[in-house]
Formats: structure tokens, C-alpha cells, sequence
């Protein structure tokens, strides 16, 4: 946790960074730090750059806010209801026995996990906000396998740089980078509170990655890839968020 606003801290590094050295004079030190997020390009794609790298900077290590008990919405907010699709629905009434996560790319051992596959491993849980850039948020208690889990239980390569997932509803993936992927609160989640996660909340498997914005928390996750680049996924700049307008590092 950084006690003082990490907004304020950003900012005037920001405005520092720009001011002495430039946008242009920044550039080597972030190449060399591994600091340029995939969707940077242009002039924009400088503020990116210097958004993320600064974040990376100061947050590598850093945890998403954790809340009391007490503190759980009695009523979260659901942004979507199922996904329609009929191979969905013939999930969900097996109970999702069937539903498989399949993880492969830069790793020595492709693999596909069952949901009950996940429960057997090592558990992580924490209680903490989902935010949505339309400006409405909620606090609940997740549950579910760390992702560095799975990643160690594949034998991630070390040339990978980010993890891509994919919901199967296939307008949503994203990606994170190494430090979100192996930070301890990202967790393929299979509970929320006092049960198995509900499908409106991306039952049953969601990657949460509680330290940025609740785009980034893709529902109904059936895939994962590691890989030393972006080139090649979609329109390769990171994730469907930049495709449609949105930054692919979504920090909070
Ligand atoms: N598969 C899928 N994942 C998704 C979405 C979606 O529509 N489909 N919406 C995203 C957005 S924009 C937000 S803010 C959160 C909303 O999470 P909630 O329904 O738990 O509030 O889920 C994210 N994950
Ligand atoms: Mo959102």
C-alpha cells in the first residue's frame, strides 16, 4: 500500500517526466524496463506508455485494497445476466462438469484444467472491489486458484510476457502482463462469497485481477495463453479493450 495518493504521485511524475526529459527522451528508459504496453502507438500512445510505466514502476509489488467482511454489497451489481450461447446453456445444465480451461502457448506443458481440477489446488481468496469505468462498483469475497498456480503447474516459459485469456463468449479477452499475472491476488475464480460463483458473475470461472478496472475481469474464462508478444491476437494491441476505445492497462 502507498499512504499517499497514488494518483497525485503519478501525476507529478508525470508531468516531471514530460517536463524535463519529454515524451521522446523517456522512450529508451521504458524500452529497457519493459514498460511499453502493447496498445501504444502515435501520440497517444505515449500517455499510455508513461501511464503504465509509471504504475509499473511504483505497483509491481503492490496489492489491491482488501475490505472487512462487514464491508461486502448486500446486493452486488451484475452487469450481465449469461451468455447466450447454446453451448453455454448445455454446460450449465451438466452443471459445468464439462467446462475446461485449456492453457498452453510458452509453457512446458500444455494442459486443460476442469473447474474441479482448479478446487484441487492451492486456494486464494480476498475481499475487494470490482469497478467499472461507467462508474458503479461493489465489494465481494473471491474465491478461487491463484493464477502463478496454474502458470508453475504448466511450467510458464521464462521468455513469456503476457498471459492472454478468453471468455467464450469470443468479443471478451484480455490480457496482463507478468507481474498482474503472477501477483498473489489474481485468482481464477470458482466462489464468490458464501458459494460457488454465480453465472451472472462469470460463473463458473472468472480471472479476477482485482488492481485494475472490471473490463479486465473477463467471466466465463475457457483459455489462456502465454506469450512473449501481443502480434498476432486480434488486432495486436493487447486485448479487445484498445480494439474498442479503452486502455489496455486499466490500473486502479
Ligand atoms: N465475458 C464477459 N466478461 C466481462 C464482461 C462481459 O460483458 N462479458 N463485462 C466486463 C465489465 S465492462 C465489467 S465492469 C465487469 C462487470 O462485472 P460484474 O458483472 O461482476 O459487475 O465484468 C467484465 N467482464
Ligand atoms: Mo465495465
Amino acid at each position: 500500500m502507498i499512504p499517499i495518493s497514488r494518483r497525485k504521485l503519478i501525476t507529478g511524475g508525470l508531468v516531471a517526466t514530460a517536463g524535463i526529459a519529454g515524451v521522446a527522451a523517456a522512450g529508451p528508459l521504458v524500452r529497457r524496463y519493459g514498460l511499453i504496453p502493447p496498445d501504444c502507438r502515435g501520440a497517444y500512445g505515449a500517455g499510455e506508455t508513461l501511464t503504465y510505466g509509471a504504475q509499473r514502476l511504483l505497483t509491481t509489488n503492490a496489492t489491491a485494497r482488501e475490505f472487512p467482511r462487514s464491508m461486502i454489497s448486500k446486493v452486488p451489481f451484475a452487469n450481465e445476466i449469461a451468455p447466450p450461447s447454446e453451448g453455454f446453456k448445455k454446460l450449465a445444465a451438466g452443471g459445468f462438469a464439462d467446462w475446461k480451461l485449456q492453457v498452453d502457448g510458452m509453457v512446458a506443458r500444455p494442459t486443460t484444467f476442469s473447474v474441479s481440477d482448479l478446487k484441487r489446488m492451492p486456494m486464494g481468496s480476498h475481499i475487494t472491489e470490482v469497478s467499472c469505468e461507467e462508474g458503479w462498483s461493489y465489494i465481494a469475497e473471491w474465491i478461487g486458484t491463484p493464477l502463478h498456480e496454474v502458470l508453475h503447474e504448466v511450467g510458464v516459459l521464462p521468455q513469456a510476457r503476457y498471459i492472454v485469456y478468453r471468455s467464450i463468449e469470443k468479443d471478451w479477452w484480455e490480457s496482463v502482463d507478468m507481474a498482474d499475472a503472477m501477483h498473489a491476488q489474481t485468482l481464477l475464480t470458482y466462489a464468490m462469497n458464501d458459494g460457488d460463483l454465480p453465472v451472472k458473475f462469470g460463473g463458473p470461472l472468472r480471472l479476477r485481477v482485482p488492481r485494475q478496472l472490471g473490463y479486465k475481469s473477463v467471466k466465463f474464462v475457457v483459455s489462456l495463453t502465454a506469450t512473449d508478444s501481443m502480434k498476432g491476437f486480434g488486432k495486436g494491441l493487447g486485448s479487445a479493450s484498445p480494439e474498442a476505445g479503452y486502455a489496455w492497462y486499466a490500473g486502479i
